[in-house]
């Protein structure tokens, strides 16, 4: 029997492993062959937040996520979540349809040029213009999104394309692309040796972690390494939970939160003192080095990354340019054919002050994590959910200060623990849908969610859709009624805010009500950890609506020494002002 190509791309979905498309049912010729096949349709609200579904699903499974999209309007809600994956380099399939050639470039209805809308955000372009090519564009598209540095790539499928007859004139094709890395190329081996070589006569090395070793599901041989080497880790905001942050050797997030009592606030001289720096699978961004400042520009550095584009970017270094897992084996094979007695003589002492220093750590945090005050301090809530959490669950967070707070003060318990925040923009309106995203990907864990009022207003109806497709979750909201983040910053930076910060008041429970799922409003500090064992253990979506101090500040180290600069009262509102005149 002859296939339609909407058929022909539904049949290699599902030979690329695909179980869920996000849609909202359109192009519908593609819906339709899709449940065909029992590819199960996810409908969601919003197309952008649909793609940051997607986003999460691909971190926590290793699967790429698939998200169809209409033209124009709808396509262009793409484009955010579609850029955070650029950055954070995550695979996406973007099925977007196009209008039909015969009313192309005529303003047809919702015409848009995606070729030039979606060149900044995605890997690679494509419109299917051949119908018996259908199944190897698929298989194009998948190689694009899921080989090298991944990232999202779109194809674009004329509506009455996907209703023609496919016929392939090549060989059926087989393979399952549908996971990433799909190659795992290794480094040079005399790259590799000289690296070796360099760490093995270090002073004082360290490695700084980012999400390229979750990406490369390189948990394992990471510490393998670092039980090889005997040398501390740090890691980026992406990379947290490439560690197990109990190990005695792990820093914990350093990043730009080395500030009071930030996780690795303690070890700033360490990393400054490095001699010798091993990076692997991050960007040396800007937040994930501190502006460029954790360590010594007179270092000697090594980079492993899959992006040769990376290696060398801001720190000259020895290219290991591969796959992060070949090449972290590889070099923790090339490091036991060296000698080691110096780290080896160099590690108890390192390990004593490590966790001696995290233990002062706690202690000095303890009155934060213990908090009584009203409202609610962030750091209680992170310090009852760190007491719940077992190396199972999952934890994400919105941009802002959600990310701060779960980077720096919930530990990973296990290398590999997945503790995902967007950093690849950090954009606000992500925390939702990436828990959905990570509990489509792992519907045995269990997922919480840390949003502040700013950001979950972005998505507030995504929560309609967990609850219709039974996606259980616990969503922690920061009720403070203002862009808190934003205002620290105008804070610092004018003394003083714009109108823009403080919202009206906003019952986020009874929005939870309202689309079926369970809300609760937390105001007493006592009642928050039982509220939250209990959902995290409800199988069912629930909404904890914590009214939340305003005033707390993360340890950013910018905002060291800068606390009397910062707690400002936002700028009234100009009606309220006008009602007071
Ligand atoms: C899409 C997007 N818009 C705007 C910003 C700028 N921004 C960063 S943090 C912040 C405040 C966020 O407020 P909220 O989500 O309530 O979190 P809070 O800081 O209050 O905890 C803003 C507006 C952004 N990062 N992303
Ligand atoms: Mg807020």
């Amino acid at each position: 029997m002859v296939e339609s190509v909407a058929d022909a791309i539904a049949d290699a979905l599902v030979r690329h492993g695909v179980e869920n498309v996000l849609a909202q049912s359109n192009p519908t010729a593609l819906m339709l062959a899709v449940e065909k096949v029992g590819i199960r349709q996810l409908l969601y609200r919003t197309e952008n937040a649909a793609g940051a579904m997607s986003d999460a699903y691909s971190r926590v499974s290793g699967r790429i996520g698939v998200v169809a999209a209409q033209n124009g309007p709808a396509a262009s809600l793409m484009v955010a979540p579609m850029a955070e994956a650029m950055k954070a380099s995550i695979p996406m399939l973007v099925l977007v349809q196009e209008v039909p050639a015969s009313q192309r470039d005529r303003n047809a209805f919702q015409e848009y040029d995606h070729f030039a809308l979606f060149g900044g955000c995605a890997k690679w372009i494509r419109r299917l213009d051949d119908p018996d090519r259908a199944a190897e564009y698929v298989d194009l598209a998948m190689i694009a999104a899921n080989s090298g540095r991944p990232g999202p790539v779109v194809l674009l499928l004329a509506k009455d394309m996907l209703m023609q007859p496919s016929h392939p004139k090549t060989a059926a094709r087989k393979q399952d692309l549908g996971h990433f890395p799909l190659d795992r190329p290794r480094p040079e081996a005399s790259a590799t040796h000289k690296a070796a070589k360099l760490l093995a006569q270090a002073k004082s090395p360290i490695a700084i972690v980012g999400g390229g070793v979750h990406s490369a599901q390189a948990a394992a041989e990471l510490a393998a390494l670092i039980d090889v080497a005997e040398i501390p880790v740090a890691t980026t905001f992406m990379g947290k939970g490439a560690v197990d942050e109990t190990h005695p050797l792990s820093l914990g997030v350093a990043a730009n939160i080395v500030g009071k009592n930030g996780p690795a606030a303690a070890h700033r001289a360490l990393m400054q003192d490095a001699d010798v720096i091993l990076f692997i699978g991050t960007r040396t961004n800007e937040n994930g080095t501190d502006a460029w400042t954790l360590t010594s520009p007179d270092a000697t550095y090594i980079h492993i990354d899959v992006d040769p584009q990376e290696i060398s970017r801001n720190y000259e270094a020895v290219r290991l340019l591969g796959d992060a897992r070949s090449a972290i084996s590889d070099l923790t094979e090339a490091l036991k054919a060296e000698d080691l007695t110096q780290r080896r003589g160099a590690v108890a002492a390192l390990k004593a002050a490590i966790v001696r220093a995290r233990e002062e750590r706690f202690t000095a945090i303890a009155p934060e994590l213990q908090s009584d005050e009203k409202p609610l301090l962030p750091q209680r809530l992170m310090g009852d959910l760190d007491t719940l959490l077992t190396p199972n669950d999952i934890v994400v967070a919105d941009a802002s200060y959600s990310s701060v707070w779960v980077t720096a003060y919930l530990t990973a318990r296990a290398a590999g623990q997945r503790i995902l925040t967007p950093r690849g923009l950090a954009g606000l309106g992500w925390g939702l849908p990436y828990a959905i995203g990570a509990k489509l990907a792992r519907p045995d864990a269990r997922v919480v969610g840390i949003v502040g009022d700013g950001g979950f207003a972005h998505v507030w109806a995504e929560l309609e859709m967990a609850v219709r497709e039974d996606i259980p979750l616990t969503l922690i909201v920061l009720n403070n009624s203002q862009l808190v983040m934003q205002k620290h910053g105008e804070a610092l930076g004018f003394g003083r805010t714009t109108t823009g910060i403080g919202f009206a008041d906003v019952d986020h429970a009874a929005v939870a009500r309202s689309v079926g799922a369970q809300g609760i409003r937390i105001e007493e500090p006592g009642d928050f950890a039982p509220a939250l064992a209990a959902a995290m253990t409800s199988g069912k979506v629930v909404v904890l609506d914590v009214i939340s101090s305003a005033d707390a500040m993360g340890p950013l180290r910018i905002f060291d020494g800068q606390e009397g600069m910062i707690d400002v009262e936002p700028a009234p509102h100009p009606l309220r002002t006008l009602e007071r005149a």
